[in-house]
């Protein structure tokens, strides 16, 4: 009886220690030893620091921690300095964010020493495209954490608290703070009773972790829900609706951060539709937010005024504005002149607006690069862009420095992320994609940091000491997981760029769904920039846009130095190629090879490095739980059958312009074109 027992509960052990479904993220719990912490104020922001810090302590048993509020001239917002036995801040947030990071060091291993802690960004937000009804535009990982469907829809469960206060510590850990709850495509129906209620109470949960919320609005909200008979930004009745309609919200959430707006782009109306510059409709609700504080997050995602080449529409639309926009304005600028393209040359618009603050907005969800089911880690990409040389005030004018304020000044420093969580119990669909909600937070608080750290730190919180198989009884863990997972992650979007649009060739996706390829896909009747034959515009001589001054001229937008780089074939970056020109399938390659073997190449070292990576997973099998292990290997094996598509769909269409042969020594194609296509165009 005894014996059975023993068993029954040792299998309950390890069911326990083996049922991992990722929901902890990179937050595991400490290791149980005592601490005492002292701290010269109370606030529940506090309290949480010291719960955390009691709760996931792995220093010394025993040892006293003072938490202490007192300014310190270099000590920025609710940065903080780090010591060994003590954290200093200016606020209660920052003393959170310095107890985040003593347990990070703690758990990484690295050295906790005297260290100030300051944001690279003063807004570090996180941009949900959620809908009312629950869905997520371009979400991969389940329904809305904060809005769902029917009779319910509106009633606050203890459950949904649950969920929300963990979604504010998850992201408190890593700085982020700020979020925006719903869809760019907004609907009017955001700013009503019902809603705003929901709001105010998804606000009471985040605030102790120093969230605050925003949302995002319709521009012709007056007209649609407040009766008015025009959303006019120069009408006094549609002034005084938004006047009122800031007032309610602030009544309900005193610390409400603002709003984000998507105006005149993809059909919202905006203030264009009534005979206004973008400039009169931000400030309009600039006014309204500034009596309680409040930002407007004005988006340049615009491309739908003009014929002209859709990557230079937002700096023709933006440039002739800047100076014109209320201070508490920031202009949201996509990290490239597109739109979140596998890779991207930075968007002109940096650096370029003097007399605005300008802020970036990066997509941490995976909408163009393999959504829920491809491993890729978008540090790498984030880091890129981030360290472009804009060349705006000479060598260095990094996109870093241009949009952080210490080269450029500007009233408001920020950042946002478009979110990548939802209902799934992992959160973000794919774990590893947990990864990248992880690195947009560290990279906005500290824009320098590499990749390489990043994935460091995320690898060794969310798998080591995580159950019996792992780093406790395997000395060799970090040679035989941490290393090899780590160079996975660091290679993995570059491999997504090879099989999915090396060497510049961007947007050849199939259909709207941004999933697979779909270099033919042209139907009638729509926008020929919304179709990959506009962008990678292959014909008998070659492949590629050309954006020099024969042909678009997009160069020009960008500072001398910059323009005269990507113009010229020989000094523009390969990687940028057939974004900026367009080349015959001959021209010679820095390799010695033709564009078009070049491109073969691509493609197929794309495959290989999927197929590497499969191999890599495989083996850290003793290191990983069978959950999360077996959660991976599945979606690594359909992204190697989708690497494998893309590279026989792409290289056989763009075979039928070059009529040149597939390099002997590549693996053939597995695919037909002809059925690739049938099979594409039944489906959309
Ligand atoms: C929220 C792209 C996406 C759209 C998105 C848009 C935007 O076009 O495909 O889903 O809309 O960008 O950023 O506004």
């Amino acid at each position: 009886m005894r014996f059975i027992h023993s068993v029954l509960f040792l299998g309950f052990i390890s069911m326990h220690l083996f049922a991992e479904n990722g929901h902890q993220l990179w937050l595991r719990s400490g290791s149980g030893k005592s601490i005492n912490v002292v701290c010269n104020k109370k606030s529940s922001t506090l309290n949480i620091a010291e719960e955390e810090l009691k709760s996931g302590w792995k220093g010394q048993a025993g040892k006293n921690i003072y938490l202490i509020i007192k300014r310190d001239d270099l000590i920025k917002g609710d940065g903080f300095i780090l010591s060994d036995n003590k954290i200093q801040a200016n606020t209660d947030l920052g003393i959170l964010y310095g107890v985040y990071e003593l347990l990070r060091r703690q758990n990484v291993g690295d050295d906790i020493k005297f260290d100030v802690c300051n944001p690279a960004y003063e807004y570090r937000v996180l941009n949900h495209w959620d809908n009312l009804d629950g869905t997520i535009e371009r979400g991969y990982a389940g329904n809305s954490i904060f809005w769902r469907d029917g009779e319910d829809a509106f009633v606050v469960k203890e459950e949904d608290k649950v969920l929300w206060q963990e979604y504010a510590r998850a992201n408190a850990s890593i700085g982020i703070n700020g979020t925006v709850l719903n869809n760019v495509n907004a609907s009017p129906e955001m700013l009503t009773h019902n809603v705003l209620n929901r709001v105010k109470a998804i606000a009471d949960i985040l605030r102790p972790y120093g969230i605050k919320t925003y949302l995002s609005i319709k521009f012709s909200s007056p007209s649609m829900i407040g009766g008015l008979e025009t959303s006019d930004p120069f009408d006094s009745k549609v002034n005084e609706w938004w006047n009122e309609k800031a007032k309610e919200i602030y009544q309900l959430i005193p610390d409400f951060g603002g709003f984000l707006v998507k105006a005149n782009s993809e059909g919202q109306p905006g203030p264009q539709d009534y005979g206004r510059t973008h400039a009169d409709g931000a400030n309009m609700l600039a006014d309204a937010v500034k009596p309680y504080g409040g930002v407007i997050m004005w988006r340049a995602f615009v491309y739908q005024t003009s014929e002209e080449d859709r990557a230079k529409q937002a700096y023709n639309e933006f440039m002739p504005l800047d100076g014109q926009f209320r201070d508490n304005v920031i202009i949201q600028v996509k990290n490239g002149p597109i739109d979140f393209q596998p890779r991207e040359p930075f968007s002109p618009l940096f650096g370029a607006m003097k007399s605005s603050s300008i802020m970036p907005e990066i997509q941490i969800t995976q909408e163009y690069l393999g959504q829920g089911i491809h491993l890729v880690f978008l540090a790498p990409m984030w880091e890129e862009f981030l360290k472009s040389d804009t060349y705006r005030k000479g060598k260095g004018s990094t996109i870093a420095n241009c949009t952080d304020g210490s080269l450029i000044t500007q009233k408001y420093t920020a950042i946002a992320g478009v979110s990548n969580i939802g209902l799934d119990a992992n959160w973000c669909g794919h774990l590893f994609a947990q990864a990248n909600w992880y690195a947009f937070g560290r990279l906005a608080w500290n824009n320098s940091l590499t990749s390489e750290q990043i994935a460091n730190e995320w690898l060794i919180q969310t798998f080591k000491n995580t159950d019996q198989k792992s780093a406790i009884f395997n000395p060799d863990w970090e040679l035989n997981f941490l290393k090899p997972i780590k160079q996975m992650m660091l290679d993995s979007r570059e491999a997504a760029v090879n099989y999915m649009m090396p060497l510049g060739l961007h947007h050849i996706f199939a259909a709207e769904e941004h999933y697979g390829p779909g270099p033919w896909w042209a139907p009638k009747g729509i926008r020929k920039d919304w179709t990959p034959p506009y962008y990678h515009q292959a014909d008998s001589v070659g492949i590629g846009f050309n954006r020099t001054a024969t042909g678009s001229n997009g160069v020009c937008q960008y500072s001398e130095n910059v323009s005269l780089l990507f113009s010229n074939t020989i000094t523009c970056p390969e990687m940028y190629l057939l974004w900026f020109h367009h080349l015959s399938w001959t021209y010679k390659m820095k390799s010695g090879r033709t564009l078009w073997d070049e491109l073969c190449y691509r493609y197929d070292s794309g495959v290989k490095q999927v197929r590497h990576f499969q191999t890599v997973w495989d083996k850290v099998q003793p290191y990983v739980d069978f959950q999360r292990f077996f959660h991976v290997q599945r979606k690594l094996r359909e992204q190697s059958r989708n690497a494998q598509l893309w590279k026989d769909a792409c290289l056989l269409y763009f075979q039928q312009y070059s009529h040149l042969p597939i390099p002997y020594d590549i693996e053939r194609p597995v695919h037909e074109l002809d059925v690739i296509i049938k099979e594409d165009l039944e489906r959309h």
